[in-house]
């Protein structure tokens, strides 16, 4: 087994595995136009970004190459992505635990966001080029709905800032293309400080993402980017697609993972408001970080159960690709 935080460098496991070749440039998004198709939230994905997914597809923009691995929970993003397009959105709106912001929520506001994210615990898998559109019309309606809300919000405008590895593999994993515009929102990180912080915030910010989508005119597709149990192992295997090292940290991890996915199978949302916390404090779930909340609170908790499309372990910490339709 290798130590997970220390790949030398220059050893096979980062600079020489490099991809050659330039990432593929995407082409500019279309301008949001729904025509007579009805605006709003029209689904909502729990869309995990462990970069060990994007690692194993081996796509033109990540440095790294690999030989596959981690299929079930890749095959269960080939289908959300058959059904996002299904619901034909203008936008997608992310919300993302890596974006780490200390003092309220920022919303990125750069026009066209450009650079190479890197995932600074596993760089030798995921050394991604992006280059994408972001709705920025959207993206300062979120920050004024967010403002009025009583919210400390704030509009990035730096061009050059590096996009987190977390907004990069959701909004990956769910459109390869990049061909729609991008709304990503940060997280804020006071539940990571306060062990009594509440998820409260996360419901106004949903609440006043709604509402900026709607006062838009925009068909949204929300990705909600956390893991679910995350306790994980430090070392990987030395080939990391290595499937046989593969497995939950222990069961109580991955009978709160299930727990949590029956009653989102189950439904409907509004019960999910007990079983987060409930499910943070049992598996030390990513969902402490809000996107779940979030998501589920733009769409106001419906009436619904969520249509759970893949479930897997990555580096031991479980990760499901969920969707729900309000
Ligand atoms: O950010 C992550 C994660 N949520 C899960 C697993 C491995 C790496 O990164
Ligand atoms: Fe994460």
């Amino acid at each position: 087994m290798a130590r997970v935080f220390q790949v030398p460098a220059g050893s096979s496991r980062s600079g020489a595995r490099r991809a050659a070749g330039t990432p593929a440039v995407p082409a500019p998004a279309p301008a949001p136009a729904s025509g007579e198709q009805k605006a709003g939230i029209v689904a909502g994905y729990l869309a995990p970004h462990p970069p060990h997914l994007v690692y194993a597809e081996n796509p033109p923009q990540n440095e790294p190459r690999s030989t596959g691995g981690w299929e079930v929970l890749r095959w269960g993003y080939e289908e959300l992505r058959r059904r996002l397009r299904a619901h034909r959105p203008d936008v997608l709106v992310v919300h993302a635990p890596h974006w780490i912001t200390m003092v309220g929520h920022h919303v990125n506001c750069v026009p066209n966001p450009r650079g190479i994210s890197v995932e600074p615990i596993f760089p030798h898998l995921f050394r991604y080029h992006y280059d994408f559109r972001t709705d920025v019309e959207l993206a300062e309606a979120i920050v004024e709905e967010g403002d009025r809300a009583g919210l400390v919000t704030s509009a990035l405008r730096e061009d050059g800032v590096r996009v987190d590895y977390a907004t990069i593999g959701a909004l990956h994993l769910a459109n390869p293309e990049w061909d729609l515009p991008v709304v990503s929102l940060s997280a804020n990180n006071n539940p990571y400080y306060y062990s009594d912080a509440s998820l409260a915030e996360m419901e106004t910010l949903g609440a006043a993402t709604r509402r900026a989508i709607e006062r838009t005119g925009r068909r949204a597709v929300l990705l909600g980017s956390n893991s679910l149990s995350h306790l994980h192992w430090d070392t990987e295997p030395e080939l990391p697609e290595d499937m046989s090292a593969e497995r939950p940290f222990n069961h109580a991890q991955y009978a709160g993972d299930m727990e949590l996915l029956q009653t989102i199978r189950e439904g409907p949302t509004s019960r999910l408001k007990d079983a987060v916390p409930k499910h943070i404090e049992a598996t030390s779930s990513e969902t402490k970080a809000g996107s779940l909340t979030w998501l589920l609170a733009a769409m106001g908790w419906p009436d619904i159960a969520g249509d759970v499309l893949a479930y897997g372990t990555v580096i031991a910490t479980g990760n499901a690709v969920v969707e729900w339709v309000p």
